[in-house]
C-alpha cells in the first residue's frame, strides 16, 4: 500500500520552506524509526503553477497512493492547520518561482467550484491537539500554488474513478511556531488518520467566522 505525501520547494525569496524539509524528515523516520508498512511516496513539489499540479497528477497515477497528503508552507499561521476546501480558483497575490501571476482565473475551467478534502480533518486536528501540537482545521487554503495543487488533486482523483481515496492538504506554519521535528510527528499522525479514519463522528472543529 502506498501513501503519497508532497511538500513544497522555497518560494517568495524564502532560503528554505518547512513543508519539504517535514516530508523529507518523516521520510527518513518512517524507515528508521517508525517501520510503518506502508510505502511512503514522498516529493518536494516546484511552486509554480505549472509545474506543481502536472507533477502531483503524474504521481497518483504512477502510484495509485491509498492516501494522499499534500503539505505546504502558510506564514503567520498559529496552528497546523489541515485544509478542508479546496475552491476553484487561482488567483496570486506575488509571482510563482516561474513568475508566473495568475488572476482570477479558475484552476479547472470545467471543474466545479470547489472540492472538500475526503480526509476526515476535524479527527486529524483533534489527533494533532492530543498529540501536543497547536492544530485547527482550515476553511481556506489561499489562492496560490497550495490550493491549486491541492484542488488539482482532488479533481484528479473525481476525474480518474477514486474519490474516495482520502486526501488532504496541511499547512504548516514556519518553525518557530511549530519545530520541524514536530511538523514531521504530525505529518506521521496525518498518515495515520488517513489509513485509519476514526470511526467516532468528528469532534467539534467548525469555524465561527
Ligand atoms: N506555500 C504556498 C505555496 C507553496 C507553499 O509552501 C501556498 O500556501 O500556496
Amino acid at each position: 500500500m502506498r501513501v503519497l505525501v508532497t511538500g513544497f520547494a522555497p518560494f517568495g525569496g524564502a532560503a528554505t520552506n518547512p513543508s519539504g524539509d517535514a516530508v523529507r524528515r518523516l521520510a527518513a523516520q518512517w524507515d528508521e524509526q517508525w517501520d510503518g508498512p506502508e510505502r511512503l511516496v514522498t516529493d518536494v513539489l516546484p511552486v509554480t503553477f505549472s509545474g506543481a499540479a502536472p507533477r502531483l497528477r503524474a504521481l497518483l497515477d504512477e502510484h495509485r497512493p491509498a492516501a494522499v497528503l499534500a503539505v505546504g508552507l502558510a506564514e503567520g499561521r498559529e496552528a497546523v492547520t489541515p485544509e478542508r476546501v479546496a475552491v476553484n480558483l487561482a488567483d496570486a497575490r506575488i509571482p510563482d518561482n516561474a513568475g508566473a501571476q495568475p488572476l482570477d482565473e479558475p484552476v479547472e475551467p470545467e471543474g466545479p467550484a470547489a472540492y472538500f478534502a475526503t480526509a476526515p480533518v476535524k479527527h486529524l486536528a483533534a489527533a494533532l491537539l492530543a498529540a501536543g501540537i497547536p492544530a485547527a482545521v482550515s476553511h481556506t487554503a489561499g489562492t496560490f500554488v497550495c490550493n491549486h495543487v491541492f484542488y488539482a488533486a482532488l479533481h484528479h482523483l473525481h476525474r480518474t474513478g477514486r474519490p474516495h481515496v482520502p486526501a488532504t492538504f496541511v499547512h504548516v506554519p514556519t518553525t518557530d511556531v511549530v519545530a520541524l521535528d514536530d511538523q514531521a510527528t504530525a505529518l506521521r499522525i496525518a498518515v495515520r488518520t488517513l489509513l485509519e479514519p476514526p470511526a467516532a463522528p468528528s469532534p467539534p472543529g467548525g469555524a465561527v467566522h
